[in-house]
């Protein structure tokens, strides 16, 4: 794992491993009673990276997620209970709080505008709170995020970006895709893992 120089920890992280694997565990088992009427990604796999990763994301911060959300928002302070109803209302692709400051979004790339725009607000508001924005590999190759990252660090914004590299783009292989050569940014937050679950729903149904 690569964790960006100059950063401290500032979180003491509550939740365990096994409390999110139990979470991710019972969502799967309501959505294949049919409950859940929209798609939803599940997370496995990255629980040990993801707790260090909020080890240095303050609960006042702004955090910035995709369609696979459910670990971040529950790192960062969304109560189980409140994102059991956010999922069981079909929004798991877009779970969004104003306490904690959460959002996501189901397309890709498309949290990142809005969290520069957040990291640009701070810096002219001269408020403290930084900006964690998480990506997978593939979005981490679009050119919306490298327009994103090189102004951001031009202007010295208080954004941060972390990469989930699965190498995986749906059931296309990133590194195929891009003929690419492994070279992360250095000021980045990045980790590799195994996906261990379909990319949506839970491997029962019919998946794209
Ligand atoms: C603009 C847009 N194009 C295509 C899609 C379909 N899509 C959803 S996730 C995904 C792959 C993203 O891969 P990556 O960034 O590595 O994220 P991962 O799911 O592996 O965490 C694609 C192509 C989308 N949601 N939005
Ligand atoms: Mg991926």
């Amino acid at each position: 794992m690569k964790i960006p120089k100059n950063l401290t920890r500032v979180n003491k992280v509550k939740i365990s491993i096994e409390e999110l694997i139990d979470f991710e565990d019972k969502i799967k088992k309501i959505y294949e009673t049919g409950k859940i009427l929209a798609p939803i990604h599940l997370s496995k796999g990255n629980e040990k990276e993801l707790i260090d990763i909020f080890s240095y994301i303050s609960p006042n911060d702004w955090v910035f997620s995709s369609w696979r959300s459910h670990y971040h928002a529950l790192l960062h302070g969304i109560s189980k209970k409140k994102l059991t109803e956010i999922i069981l209302n079909g929004k798991s692709m877009g779970v969004i709080t104003k306490k904690p400051k959460f959002y996501s979004s189901s397309i890709v790339g498309g949290s990142i505008p809005i969290a520069l725009g957040t990291a640009l607000a701070i810096k002219k508001n001269k408020q403290k709170e930084k900006v964690f924005c998480f990506i997978g590999d593939m979005t981490y190759e679009t050119g919306i995020f490298h327009e994103a990252y090189k102004y951001s660090r031009n202007f010295k914004l208080p954004l941060h970006f972390v990469v989930e590299d699965n190498n995986l783009s749906t059931n296309t292989p990133t590194n195929k895709a891009w003929n690419k050569k492994s070279s992360i940014k250095k000021d980045i937050f990045y980790y590799k893992y195994k996906r261990q679950l379909p990319h949506h729903g839970t491997g029962n149904w019919v998946l794209f």
